[in-house]
């Protein structure tokens, strides 16, 4: 038995006025450590808010409206030469540079997400997959910071959001490693928010356990609250640090702060420093990414699910895809930006649904339902929907071996064999500029396994200058290059 008599009564009340008092069905036969825990979480629950957002979307009709005046976003190119735009490239390096001299950056991984199609019980963050070393996301990226820490001279802090549900085993796997080597005070974990999984047809809240709301993090796009409401845009102003490098943790190429895109970012003419985007040409019209377009003006990003196939598929005369920008989620966002939007009362992201298999238990009976289908509405938000609240935002071409090789599925596309296979497409083409010979297969791909880490040469040019390269690669052989 427990006894919490009139918080029970204020939290069936709450719950009662919004129809989903089920949640306390079993809460008689709680421990008092459980009713506890179960307070705390209808305490967080948004209850004036929860019932509008499930008639829109869970209950209501879910059709994307796809805007009329939508064009492709205008992009700086990878080629700073090119006839379509010209640019000033070494200009931005030096504008970048400057801020990462001046202590102006700070990094910030979205690390928040369940990982589900990997299959991976851990943080994804803590999953094997550099090409020989076998190293985990979390480890390439501290060795990209260190590195990029030395080489300008200046702290660059390091912001990880994780969420309720990785939290500790993160924290735990960087204190285990040691903070790979970077001052620990440098590295700040916070918690994204939650979201209770609703039942689809229902949508009433679902009990992962008795007396246990099932929930889900929020999307990256909880980023923007949990950024202020952690504390770490305060941290971020203390540090001095004015523009953040932001990537998703699934991704090993990710640059963890590119001077270039950074100097764009923050000193373009079409730029506000506010919120930036980098982009890649789309493998094929159906891949699943994210797409860059100017609507009304404006940059948005509209997710692969949601553009119709007839925009997907268009072609240019030339025979490109029209509909080219693909996300790949390596952004540029002002702090003052953060802070402004986070502080507005007004401010909120929209939803998107995914409709998910959710185990869960009855609340009256206890039992537990394993779904064959589908059964629940998990919410999330996006963070690229708050580009269009920027004031102007810029997109600019990256080159996809360069700098996307995402680790997400168990296998085939976007898996950690393919990954492995770009990484090592990216150092043997760093290693050729630099005059080494590679072994290739006929099919032109590399007949040979290698590894850069971040502590030996951040990009080609700094590879360039080893004075300790192998003169060559042989064929079927394993390379780690290292300085750690
Ligand atoms: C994302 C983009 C897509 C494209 C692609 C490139 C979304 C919705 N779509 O697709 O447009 O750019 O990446 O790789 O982002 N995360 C959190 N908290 C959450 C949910 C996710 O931190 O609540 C993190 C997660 O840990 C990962 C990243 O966000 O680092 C991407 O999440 P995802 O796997 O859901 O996105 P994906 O791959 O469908």
């Amino acid at each position: 038995m427990n006894t919490l008599g009139p918080s029970l009564d204020t939290a069936r009340q709450r719950l009662e006025g919004i129809g989903q008092d089920h949640v306390l069905a079993g809460a008689a036969s709680l421990s008092q450590a459980q009713l506890d825990a179960l307070l705390a979480q209808i305490d967080a629950l948004d209850t004036d808010h929860l019932p509008g957002w499930i008639e829109k979307y869970v209950k209501g009709e879910q059709s994307f409206e796809t805007p009329t005046n939508i064009q492709p976003a205008p992009c700086y190119p990878a080629d700073p030469d090119s006839p379509k735009r010209p640019w000033d490239k070494a200009k931005a390096r030096g504008a970048g540079e400057a801020l990462l001299r001046a202590g102006k950056v700070a990094c910030f991984t979205v690390a928040g997400g369940q990982g589900s199609r990997l299959g991976y019980d851990g943080p994804k963050g803590c999953y094997p997959v550099g090409s020989v070393s076998d190293k985990p996301l979390f480890q390439i990226f501290a060795e990209g910071i260190l590195a990029t820490s030395k080489r300008y001279g200046a702290p660059l802090p390091w912001y990880i959001m994780t969420s309720p549900l990785n939290h500790d085993a993160t924290v735990a796997f960087f204190e285990q490693h040691n903070f790979f080597g970077l001052p620990a005070d440098d590295i700040v974990f916070f918690s994204q928010g939650s979201m209770p999984s609703l039942d689809k047809s229902t949508g009433r809240m679902l009990m992962s356990a008795p007396g246990v709301i099932a929930t889900n993090p929020d999307g990256h796009g909880g980023a923007i609250r949990a950024l202020w409401e952690s504390g770490s845009v305060d941290d971020m102003k203390r540090r001095g640090a004015e523009h953040l490098s932001y990537f998703q943790v699934d991704n090993p190429l990710a640059g963890v702060a590119d001077p270039v895109f950074l100097g764009l970012h923050a000193g373009a003419e079409d730029s506000s420093g506010e919120f930036s985007s980098k982009m890649v040409a789309k493998a094929e019209p159906g891949e699943k990414v994210g797409v860059f377009c100017s609507v009304n003006g404006r940059v948005e990003v509209i997710e692969y699910s949601d553009l119709p196939d007839e925009l997907s598929s268009q072609l240019e005369g030339d025979g490109s895809i029209r509909f080219n920008a693909g996300n790949i989620a390596i952004h540029a966002l002002g702090v003052p930006f953060i802070e402004k939007l986070a502080t507005d009362p007004a401010f909120e992201l929209p939803f998107h649904r995914a409709i998910k298999k959710v185990t869960h238990v009855n609340p009256e009976t206890g039992e537990t339902i394993e779904p064959g289908e589908p059964n629940a509405v998990k919410l999330e938000r996006f963070i690229f929907d708050a580009i269009p609240l920027a004031g102007r935002s810029i997109v600019y071409e990256t080159k996809r071996v360069e700098e996307f090789a995402p680790v997400k599925n168990a296998q085939g596309t976007d898996s950690v064999v393919s990954s492995k296979a770009i990484q090592t497409e990216r150092a043997a083409g760093w290693l050729e500029r630099a005059g080494v010979s590679i072994p290739r297969k006929a099919d032109g791909s590399p007949d040979c396994v290698i590894e850069i880490s971040p502590l030996y040469a951040l990009d080609a040019e700094q590879l360039a200058a080893r004075s300790d390269l192998p003169k060559s690669v042989a064929p079927g052989e394993r390379l780690l290059l290292d300085d750690a």
